[in-house]
């Protein structure tokens, strides 16, 4: 480095020693280490390449748009229970009062034209009162729906206790109709399907004698008289209900 002086001073020698009358070139040697008195020298070699530099201060070009919108994340826990809600206020009794009251007013209502639906039925079957009642829809079947019907009615087969109520399921029936009584339990004892051995019977001469391949059911006649005969062929169904 010593040997190689920077050119701005070895131009300035350069300079100096080319004017004769202020220095001789032995002078100038004195300041300049190296110098050429009569003709300037080749430039020299490049230099080796300096570091990178720092970034410039020139301005920042302006900012992008926002990019597109991500996935949506994962759900996350769920919150804390919230606070419990203060206490309501306390109902109204006059209004339920009112609404137990029209109940009451409407049930009344209803039992007074129930009874008066029963008194025109009574009338239109001539029922007498404290006795018992017989309907009949008319229609034949075997003895197994009979019970089913009159069950679905909350009553019974007709079955008459005395001659009474015999001629009042005569008169109902108007045809042959099965009677509320069996000997299928023990062959040739008749017994009510409500239970209880017969207190009353109208058999007709020769009856019953269980016929043919049997006979466990009981029909009354026209006439009012009994017959026992097949459970399974159809005659009128006449229910029975209570006093
Ligand atoms: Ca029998
Ligand atoms: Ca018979």
């Amino acid at each position: 480095m010593i040997l190689i002086p920077s050119l701005p001073l070895l131009l300035l020698c350069t300079v100096r020693v080319s004017s004769s009358e202020l220095k001789t070139c032995e002078e100038a040697q004195k300041t300049c280490s190296v110098i050429n008195c009569s003709v300037p020298g080749r430039d020299g070699r490049d230099g080796a390449k300096g570091e990178k530099g720092e970034p410039g201060q020139g301005l920042r070009g302006l900012q992008g748009p926002p990019g597109k919108v991500g996935p949506p994340g994962n759900t996350g826990f769920p919150g804390l229970p919230g606070i419990k809600g203060h206490k309501g206020d306390p109902g109204d009794s006059s209004v339920t009062e009112t609404k137990v009251a029209n109940l009451e007013r409407e049930i009344n209502i209803l039992k007074s034209e129930l009874e008066h639906t029963k008194k025109l039925l009574h009338f239109s079957l001539g029922k007498k009162s404290g006795k018992k009642f017989y309907v009949t829809n008319g229609e034949m079947m075997p003895f197994s729906k009979v019970k089913s019907l009159c069950r679905e009615l909350r009553a019974t087969v007709a079955a008459p206790k005395d001659a009474e109520e015999n001629r009042a399921i005569q008169n109902v029936a108007k045809d042959n109709a099965f009677l509320g009584i069996t000997d299928e339990v023990t062959e040739g004892q008749f017994m009510y399907v409500t239970g209880g051995r017969l207190t009353y019977s109208n058999w007709r001469k020769d009856e019953p004698n269980n016929h043919g391949s049997g006979e466990d059911c009981v029909i009354i006649l026209k006439e009012g008289i009994w017959n026992d005969i097949s459970c399974s062929a159809s005659f009128l169904a006449v229910c029975e209900f209570p006093a």
